[in-house]
């Protein structure tokens, strides 16, 4: 693709384009694949992503709209085993993954999970992972892309805690949208109605105990199937396989179709994706996690003291949403430049597509404090150099 216009940024878009286009990723040992890599393959994945050093589809056969009208209204089935299992288990486990957090684990059940912020020590964000309690000593962190087994294995060597910290042989296995609940009552019995949204139940697969959550990384309804291989069976592809098979087969009366995390309604809903749409650069506060992080907690955690002096001074930047015109866009590849109507960089769309549900551009984008607020008129730079009012939206994008 030849492109017209002239000038260095454009230089690098020809680059871009040419790169997501043309070359290829190799594949090694170190770009993991999953117990259900052989079926999304077969199911005709168009590329994939790399989160964790594992595998994730960003594609099939359909459009991001006709996947996104498809998750809004049936079920679909996504390889996410990238969500690696971080299990810390032993007698200081709970303390451990306390000071971890600025959350407070002090109500935690088992059978909960919880979303929580990991700091670094300038209240930095480390990842935002899914946290389950699976007994009083024992959790999984299910992670976002950043290495938090070793942060907390260096960490408890540090402390001399009491811990063990091991990345079980965990897949998960997401299965997403309004029929998902009828699907999985199919496979497993009535007692999945009684799972409450980011709550957990064991269920029998095949003889083994597993994991079933009501979460996912999409905002409809939905389940995480944390599965676990087990040796007395097969290898972890086989049982893996076994896995996805049975759920495919029992979908197919709820129109099933194999599917991966939706960039429309994941900006829609506002999640955010950590090394996108938010870095070790990014305070919580600024990535409206403030729920997660009270003010007055009585329990020490990683970064503690900086999280306080920001809550005093306040924050400069917050994560809002976007609209913008110009030409429907369908990824962006790299951030979009954001500017006030005076010409002032004011921040980047990091994520950023078309809606058909708000027929605009939507993006999720890091503003400065003086011009963060709803309704404000903006300027976008798109990604062939030109430029599109756009407007300051709240999070998630309004109906
Ligand atoms: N599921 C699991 N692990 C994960 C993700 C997931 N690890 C990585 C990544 N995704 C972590 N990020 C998020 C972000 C948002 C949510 C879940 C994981 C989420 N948030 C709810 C919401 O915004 O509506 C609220 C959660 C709450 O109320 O506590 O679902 O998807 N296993």
């Amino acid at each position: 693709m030849v492109i017209l216009f002239g000038g260095l940024n454009n230089k690098s878009i020809i680059i871009n384009l040419f790169m997501s286009k043309n070359i290829k990723l190799n594949m090694s040992r170190r770009i993991r694949r999953t117990p259900y890599t052989n079926r999304v393959e077969e199911h005709g994945v168009s590329d994939f992503t790399v989160v964790n050093h594992m595998l994730l589809p960003k594609g099939f056969k359909n459009s991001i709209e006709e996947d996104y009208w498809h998750l809004n209204k049936e079920v679909q089935i996504w390889d996410v085993s990238c969500q690696r299992q971080v299990q810390i288990s032993g007698p200081d486990a709970l303390k451990l993954v306390q000071k971890m957090t600025p959350r407070s684990l002090k109500n935690m059940e088992i059978g909960k999970c919880f979303y929580i912020p990991i700091l670094n020590e300038n209240a930095g964000m480390i990842n935002d992972p899914v946290l389950l309690k699976l007994e009083d000593d024992m959790f999984w962190i299910s992670i976002a892309d950043s290495d938090i087994l070793l942060w907390a294995k260096g960490y408890a060597l540090g402390l001399n805690l009491d811990v063990k910290i091991i990345e079980p042989d965990v897949y998960p296995l997401a299965i997403q949208g309004p029929k998902s609940e009828k699907l999985l009552i199919d496979i497993f019995g009535e007692d999945i109605k009684k799972i409450k949204f980011f709550n957990f139940r064991i269920v029998d697969f095949m003889g083994t105990k597993q994991i079933i959550a009501r979460s996912g990384y999409s905002k409809q309804d939905g389940f995480e199937i944390y599965f676990k291989t087990h040796e007395k069976y097969f290898d972890n592809v086989e049982m893996g396989e076994k896995l996805w098979d049975t759920i495919w087969e029992a979908g197919q009366k709820f129109n099933i179709s194999p599917g991966c995390p939706n960039l429309i309604d994941r900006i829609e809903g506002g999640l955010m994706s950590y090394g996108n749409d938010f870095t070790i650069e990014n305070n919580p506060l600024e990535c409206n996690l403030e729920k997660y992080c009270k003010k007055d907690v009585s329990h020490d955690f990683i970064g503690k003291s900086a999280l306080s002096k920001i809550h005093n001074d306040g924050i400069k930047q917050k994560m809002k949403g976007i609209t913008f015109e110009g030409e429907p866009c369908y990824g962006i590849g790299q951030p979009l430049p954001v500017f006030s109507k005076d010409n002032k960089r004011i921040g980047q769309i990091t994520s950023g597509i078309y809606s058909p549900r708000v027929k605009k551009n939507i993006g999720l984008s890091m503003i400065l404090k003086d011009y963060w607020d709803e309704g404000r008129d903006i300027i976008v730079q798109t990604l062939n150099g030109q430029k599109t009012n756009g407007t300051i939206t709240s999070l998630p994008f309004p109906d």
